[in-house]
């Protein structure tokens, strides 16, 4: 028995692609006469779907956090570690000294483990910088990922993420964080604006501030909140009409109302949630009632969430959250497209970019299902196999 209920599926379907572009799909059967003498080729009954979007990563970093993962392990807590000097800020000084060519090396590695999953699209943030030469290397590393593979990249500036060492928020805000936005917005380096909104970062009125600078700049936002606790940065968000909230474990069926309203996507990240043995799943519930997409990203970072794989996070959404496959693959997907503003990505449909992954599957549901490992059979990215 098989249920192929809410993919949207096409058994025995065709696709037309007119250079990176997609102009028809359907049925095979009702193949246009203008198309049947095109060259084809058969994938022989294998699943097609969109080319996979990781919506949010933090891959481009120096250094490791094994030691921290040790520390955890012992006892210590995610909060405790950042406390002590740990946590973000030590990706920081990483981040800091390692240079442009061997951060770069690191996340190429990083992002082809991704492609080689099917993926055609990432998010990718600063925020492990904190100062305008580091913030600046890490955007552009991003921006040089792109052009080094066939893979499309959204940069977001995370300036505010944590407070450098020795620093007071307001004044790390003033005095970096919103000058060296302007920097690498008029360098042309930056997609949207994130920020990290919690106890151990900032508070909903310092991440106005950035928000409202973002505005000016034309950029739009996206927020880390409800992550390990709620302190109100869903509703902010959502009045800033931003992309997505990301974690969101925290937040409410207010939180979900206010999404809704705003049409903002509420990105989950089961990686994080699994690495920091996080009790609180988000509130799938509430999002399902009030009409709330919902996406699905690895949150690849060094510190909450070393997860390498997209694949691992739709597995884990469904297991862990209680996504349903479905769920899990349009989060992957079309959700995901939303939460970076791609209008051309996310679905088959004509008009759309052919950004394609070939599975060596039948039955959607196995694309979640499964738990590490790969049945990608081929990745087609703007019509290029
Ligand atoms: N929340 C996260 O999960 C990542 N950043 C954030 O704001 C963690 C980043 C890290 O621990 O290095
Ligand atoms: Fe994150």
């Amino acid at each position: 028995m098989r249920d192929h209920s809410g993919y949207g599926l096409i058994e025995n379907g065709s696709i037309v692609l007119d250079g990176s572009s997609i102009v028809w799909v359907g049925s095979s059967d009702t193949l246009p006469a203008e198309f049947s003498s095109l060259e084809s080729t058969d994938f022989e009954g294998r699943l097609v779907t969109p080319g996979l979007i990781d919506c949010h990563t933090h891959l481009v970093y120096g250094g490791s956090r094994a030691r921290e993962f040790e520390m955890r392990l012992n006892g210590a807590s995610y909060e405790e570690v950042a406390r002590a000097g740990g946590g973000i800020v030590s990706t920081v000084s990483a981040t800091r000294e390692a240079c442009e060519a061997s951060l770069l090396a690191d996340a190429l590695i990083r992002a082809d483990q991704l492609i080689a999953e099917g993926v055609t699209a990432i998010e990718i943030k600063s925020g492990y910088g904190l100062d305008l030469e580091t913030e600046r290397k890490m955007l552009r590393v991003a921006r040089t990922l792109e052009a080094m593979r066939p893979i499309r990249v959204r940069t977001t500036f995370l300036g505010a993420h944590a407070t450098p060492k020795g620093m007071e928020p307001d004044a790390y805000l003033d005095e970096v964080c919103l000058p060296v936005l302007d920097d690498c917005h008029s360098a042309g380096l930056v997609d949207a604006v994130d920020g990290f909104c919690e106890g151990i970062a900032f508070s909903p009125a310092q991440i106005e501030r950035v928000f409202e600078r973002a505005q000016s700049l034309g950029l739009p936002v996206k927020l880390h909140a409800e992550q390990l606790s709620n302190i109100g940065g869903t509703p902010l968000a959502a009045r800033y009409n931003a992309l997505s909230v990301d974690h969101v474990e925290y937040a409410n069926a207010d939180d979900a109302k206010a999404l809704a309203k705003s049409g903002t996507v509420a990105v989950l990240l089961p990686g994080a949630f699994y690495t920091l043995r996080e009790t609180q799943a988000p509130p799938v519930d509430a999002f399902r009632a009030e009409g709330v997409p919902m996406a699905v990203a690895t949150d690849w970072n060094p510190g909450s969430s070393p997860l390498g794989s997209l694949l691992l996070a739709m597995n884990m959404a469904c297991t862990l959250f209680r996504l349903t496959p479905a769920e899990s693959l349009a989060g992957t997907t079309k959700q995901a497209a939303r939460a970076l503003g791609y209008s051309d990505a996310g679905i088959i449909a004509p008009g759309m970019r052919a950004d394609l992954a070939i599975w060596d599957v039948t039955d959607p549901a196995e694309l979640s299902y499964r738990i590490g490992s790969n049945p990608l059979h081929k990745r087609i990215f703007g019509g290029l196999a």
